[in-house]
């Protein structure tokens, strides 16, 4: 059986089942953060967020939001008070209905969450990842290859997009892969994490078309053998998940894996671009690329913001949280609080940023990090060992999205070494 990913709905908001009052001891600050200038060029924003104090009541949603490092950890890896399965966006699950079945992973607590991440845990295991390392490497070398010398091209269309899009349905064994939707479908879940402005429908227009198709893509029939989809399949032989839950982990795999590591490529391309310096002593020193990586991820944050829901009434940092509040975490105003990462806002590709909250923290932590890890080093190694200069050709602008922090465009030109 096929996930019932049925049509979308708008949110609906239940007036009254909600805090609307903020909790004593903090500001009110009148600014919608899903605002597309905001969400086009946030640094600001973020400054402006963690100076509120540890959280700010938003009244626009009736939500707290937090963005200092200490507070957003806190928040965001306390799975008891601050749960998931309400929803990771502005929605509250239980006074609305989500616009598709909820993600077993992402929009779940335990003991359904520990169930199905035993299982995307061992589908993803390093062993998994380890075969997959030198296709990542050899697929890597070929596009940059193709991309050398060019007059100047596009990162995200022609780099960025084309490497996730090609070797992570390959890597799950999809039989009839569809670039164009993968992206499309990866949209609709990170607008979905944001109010029913205009990108959120911008994104969703296109579910009539996308959704089914995805839907048909998690089947066991359309997943070759011996690949990382029919590994997910193989727990209903176990007996571990039905065969619609097991499509509906396949169908994370295809929700988190690749808006996420598109967004990280071009951003990873424009910060060396703009950091020749860094891009210098990573060609000096491949072995810099793991540490680059983490900083890009620090950085740039490819996910900028999901949300937690209190369970109970609480208290963080002294300030009371009554059950039921929802609160938006913004982890790329967490990876640039001056508190935590002295000199936050230059990039230093040799900081190793340790607690960073880009994959986020506690039992939600991203599962397929290490797969993302290895598409990410296998492009950082490919311009180190190829590449002589990354050179800007024209302005880089970046996409309003609701959840993910990428760019829209990045032209360049890359000249062999
Ligand atoms: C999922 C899912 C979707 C988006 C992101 C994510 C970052 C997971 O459907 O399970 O993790």
């Amino acid at each position: 059986m096929a996930p019932t990913d049925s049509e979308a709905s708008n949110p609906v908001l239940i007036e009254g089942h909600r805090p609307v009052t903020p909790p004593d001891g903090v500001a009110t600050w009148d600014v919608d953060p899903f605002d597309e200038a905001i969400l086009s060029y946030p640094r600001d924003f973020y400054r402006e967020l963690r100076a509120q104090g540890p959280f700010a009541w938003i009244p626009r949603y009736a939500c707290l939001m937090c963005g200092r490092h200490q507070e957003t950890e806190e928040v965001f890896s306390d799975h008891t008070r601050f749960v998931s399965s309400r929803g990771v966006g502005l929605q509250d699950f239980k006074l609305e209905k989500p616009w598709r079945p909820p993600s077993m992973l992402l929009e779940a607590d335990p003991p359904e969450h520990t169930r199905a991440r035993k299982v995307m845990t061992r589908a993803l295991s390093p062993r998994v990842v380890k075969g997959l390392r030198e296709y990542f490497r050899t697929e890597a070398d070929k596009l940059i290859d193709r991309l050398i010398d060019v007059e100047s091209f596009d990162v995200v269309t022609e780099l960025a997009e084309v490497f996730p899009t090609t070797v992570v349905p390959a890597a799950i064994g999809l039989k009839e892969n569809n670039p164009e939707f993968l992206v499309a479908y990866g949209a609709m879940v990170f607008d979905t994490v944001g109010p029913d402005n205009e990108i959120r429908r911008r994104a969703m227009a296109k579910a009539p078309d996308v959704v089914p198709w995805i839907t048909q893509a998690c089947t066991r029939e359309q997943l070759l053998d011996d690949y990382i989809g029919a590994d997910v399949h193989d727990a209903v032989t176990t007996g571990e998940l039905n065969e619609n839950e097991a499509a509906m982990l396949v169908r994370s795999l295809f929700s988190a894996g690749l808006d996420t590591t598109i967004a990280a490529i071009s951003s990873a391309v424009w910060c060396l671009g703009t950091h020749p310096d860094a891009f210098a002593a990573l060609r000096q020193d491949q072995g810099l690329a793991k540490a680059c990586f983490e900083e890009v991820l620090r950085f740039t944050s490819p996910v900028h913001t999901f949300c937690r829901t209190a369970n109970v009434d609480t208290e963080v940092a002294g300030i009371r949280i009554e059950a039921d509040t929802k609160v938006i975490c913004s982890l790329a105003a967490a990876n640039l609080d001056e508190e935590k990462w002295p000199d936050a806002s230059s990039f230093k590709i040799d900081r190793k940023p340790i607690g960073h909250l880009a994959f986020g923290s506690g039992i939600h932590r991203c599962v397929g990090q290490t797969i993302a890890r290895a598409e990410v080093e296998a492009i950082l190694t490919a311009l180190a060992t190829r590449v002589g200069a990354i050179e800007i050709t024209g302005p880089a602008t970046w996409r309003p999205s609701n959840a993910i922090n990428g760019l829209a465009t990045l032209p360049v030109r890359l000249t062999r070494q």
